[in-house]
């Protein structure tokens, strides 16, 4: 049984029946200072097994309200392989829940969703976010990363994954133009489904899931951010990757990078190759090795990796750092007109008098890899068009749904930021209401409950800002009187991009140690992450550099400290480095 925890959200409604007195107690265990290490220690899951036959479900959850169960097929150990791994035999279960006609457009909607649920289960549920704008039901596998060498299905979690209640098949992003959806897109969908789930797990194990888990990267990784701060109280650990918690202005910022580069762009800029002539693809390398030749070094290690992002941001400049046109571009150089369309989307989108509405975004030795010509270029005039004015803006707009590349490249930034905050009475929340956490730093409700949460991001990621995540984990700390190492954690990985490759060491188990801090109290200080060079089997990552050994590995170092070259041993390898924190020009070491 769970340890009883007198603080949390749900259990409020059973200390009523307590003393006052014993609650003010129970309030000063969990806050006084004198006792900043001792959280609730949440008890392991038991490992249980499927009750009856898979096939047995679909008339065994025909009491689950609101829900339609269309299929419980058995899978064979070995049907489904996730990266070349056999994953052990399950059960597969698909329903569609909160089935609805909108009376706005007249669709048909519901949360669609599938649960694989292995045959030997590890007693803890796993609730999937995906990513983009949802809309698909994505196999339930809870990867992440590169390469999975390890993902939630694999080690015996029961894993849930949902469309979030619309099909893209509907229509793209047009399933914005119903409120319902878009408030289910944000963080409604998550609410029916959680006690569907846990419900469909009772009924199939026998028991409800111990321990309960909720990860993605992404979308995904802000669905989970969304969950710590809505759904506390139903989830034990989460996981999110590149969280793109702020991802209306993420949205937003990236049309506006779109208009800076429509600016110096030497073809049509409503096509994403036209857009990209703005900064080309040996361009960006011939930049990328400026950066590397600024901050290499800054770690102890010349490896084609910047551990120390932030003291890179003093040491680099785009302007002194990589040379001016004199004549004709020819990838050696930037025009001083590309310059300045290009710093200001690394300084951070800003409104038309100057007012920065999103985080800036870091150089680092990733900015020439091979996933951001899609994120730079074709995004903007693809999907943030759609997103910011179908799903995000109040009012909607038509042109966004007909021609996304005239309504991304003439849009009016300072009116859309004001649409992003905006409800109406057809849309009575406002994108920022229902796309981010209610007040995202305040974690407080899972801390004391003795629930973790873990982040991860790339620093090269060109869609979601790192530099957005290191603020949001600042304020986590600052809201949580200065605990968040109690409860949170946050690893940049240098050199990678949007949730994976990019030249980076990108493969990584996150699961097994969020696990061992939930359940065991075994906090988690750097995490080894390895690059998938030729050969690897979880699937090789093309931009390792040929330089690299092809299991290059690193630590990935807990926010805010970095990895340092300790001036000796193999520089292929993790143990060569040590995690140090930088604190008032202070090396302090972090593990
Ligand atoms: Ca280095």
């Amino acid at each position: 049984m769970p340890t009883p925890l007198p603080a949390t959200r749900s259990a409020r409604a059973a200390a009523v029946l307590a003393t006052a007195a014993a609650l003010s107690l129970a309030a000063m265990a969990h806050d006084d200072g004198h006792h900043r290490g001792r959280l609730p220690q949440l008890s392991p899951a038991v490992p249980g097994a499927l009750v009856g036959t898979c096939e047995s479900l679909t008339a065994r959850l025909a009491g689950l309200p609101n829900t339609v169960i269309t299929a419980a097929s058995s899978v064979a150990a070995g049907e489904l392989t996730l990266a070349g791994v056999p994953v052990p035999a399950h059960c597969r279960v698909t329903g569609r829940t909160h089935e609805r006609v909108s009376p706005v457009d007249n669709k048909s909607y519901a949360i669609a969703f599938e649960m694989r649920l292995p045959v030997a289960w590890n007693g803890r549920f796993w609730h999937q976010g995906n990513g983009g704008i949802d809309g698909s039901v994505v196999t339930a596998s809870g990867t992440f990363g590169g390469g999975p060498t390890t993902g939630a299905l694999l080690q015996g979690f029961a894993v849930l994954s949902s469309d979030a209640g619309h099909t893209l098949a509907q229509g793209g992003p047009a399933f914005g133009l119903d409120p319902q959806a878009r408030l289910d897109y944000g963080y409604q969908a998550v609410g029916k489904l959680t006690p569907m789930a846990k419900q469909l797990m009772s009924v199939a194990y026998g028991k409800e899931p111990d321990r309960s888990y909720f990860g993605g990267c992404s979308n995904g990784g802000r669905h989970t951010l969304v969950a710590a701060a809505r759904y506390a109280d139903q989830y034990d650990g989460f996981l999110a990757g590149a969280p793109g918690y702020n991802l209306p202005l993420a949205a937003l910022a990236n049309i506006f990078g779109a208009q800076q580069y429509a600016r110096v762009a030497t073809a049509d800029p409503s096509t994403p190759p036209g857009l990209e002539t703005a900064f080309t693809a040996a361009e960006r390398k011939m930049v990328a090795g400026a950066v590397l030749g600024r901050c290499d070094a800054l770690d102890g290690a010349v490896d084609g990796l910047i551990q120390d992002t932030r003291t890179c941001q003093s040491r680099f400049n785009l302007f002194r750092d990589v040379p001016t046109c004199a004549g004709t571009r020819d990838g050696t150089c930037l025009t001083q007109a590309q310059k300045l369309a290009i710093a200001p989307i690394f300084k951070g989108a800003t409104t038309s008098n100057g007012e920065r509405f999103y985080a800036g975004f870091p150089y680092d030795s990733g900015l020439g890899a091979g996933g951001v010509p899609f994120w730079e270029f074709t995004a903007p005039l693809a999907l943030d068009s759609g997103a910011v004015g179908v799903i995000f803006k109040v009012p909607p707009s038509a042109l966004a749904l007909t021609n996304g590349p005239q309504f991304s490249l003439t849009l009016d930034i300072d009116a859309a930021l004001a649409e992003l905050y905006a409800a109406n009475s057809l849309y009575s929340e406002s994108a920022m209401s229902f796309m981010t956490p209610p007040d995202a730093t305040d974690l407080n409700d899972l801390r004391r409950r003795g629930a973790k949460v873990m982040v991860y991001h790339g620093v090269s990621d060109p869609i979601f800002s790192v530099q957005d995540t290191e603020a949001w984990y600042r304020g986590v700390d600052h809201r949580s009187g200065g605990r968040a190492e109690q409860f949170a954690r946050l690893y940049n990985v240098p050199g990678m991009g949007h949730c994976s490759g990019g030249p980076a060491t990108d493969q990584a188990d996150f699961i097994t140690p969020l696990v061992a801090w939930v359940e065991r109290g075994k906090a988690p200080a750097h995490i080894v992450a390895t690059a998938r060079g030729p050969g690897n089997a979880g699937g090789v990552n093309a931009e390792v550099p040929v330089g690299w050994s092809a299991n290059r590995t690193r630590p990935l170092c807990p926010y805010p400290s970095v990895a340092r070259y300790k001036g000796r041993g193999d520089i292929e390898l993790a143990s060569s480095f040590t995690c140090i924190t930088r604190d008032d020009g202070h090396d302090r070491h972090g593990h």
